[in-house]
């Protein structure tokens, strides 16, 4: 098995003190740290909005290209992310999932790359962790999300156990990182 951890959304606006933070946004960093050492291929997905976008009809403006918030969170050991996948792109699209990548073909590059499993971390596990995660089943690939390395904005109390259920039922495996 051909494996590659991906990293949705670490970034600095869903974590405490951003725009659209999930409140245990930091605590999956050492997590993710600690994994990287343990994958050849690493792929690390960014929310990269426009300053007008739709998108902020449903959320407050967050992950606007090339600002602060955008931003990987400032203790991810960025140099080890093989590939960056920029998503959300466009003035009208949401790009929960990082195979709504538009600088970049996720699914012709991990196949280049012969990854047939992924290990999915981030944030936010009821957003972009689950829609990265149901991508790539359709895709065809054997999905795991580490459930010690997600974490959730939790806008309705309970959201986080729901995405997880949602997961498990289509086909996605959950695992803690100490069982990996
Ligand atoms: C996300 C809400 C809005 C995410 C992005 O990264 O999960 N959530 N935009």
């Amino acid at each position: 098995m051909n494996q590659a951890l991906m990293i949705v959304d670490l970034q600095r606006d869903f974590c405490p003190g951003g725009a659209l933070a999930a409140p245990r946004g930091n605590e999956v960093v050492p997590v993710i740290n600690r994994l990287m050492d343990r994958f050849q291929w690493i792929v690390a997905s960014k929310d990269w909005h426009p300053a007008q976008t739709a998108h902020f009809d449903k959320w407050p403006p967050h992950c606007v290209r090339g600002t602060a918030g955008a931003a990987f969170h400032p203790d991810l050991d960025e140099q080890k992310i093989s590939i960056l996948a920029l998503k959300g792109t466009g003035e009208s699209d949401d790009g929960y999932s990082a195979f709504e990548a538009t600088n970049m073909d996720l699914i012709h590059w991990l196949r280049k790359n012969s990854v047939d499993a992924l290990y999915i971390t981030g944030i936010a596990t009821e957003y972009c962790v689950k829609a990265t995660a149901l991508d790539a089943l359709k895709a065809g690939f054997g999905v795991t999300v580490i459930t010690d390395a997600v974490a959730s904005v939790d806008v309705h109390t309970g959201d986080h156990e729901k995405a997880l259920q949602e997961m498990a039922a289509a086909g996605v495996k959950l695992m803690a990182s100490s069982e990996l």
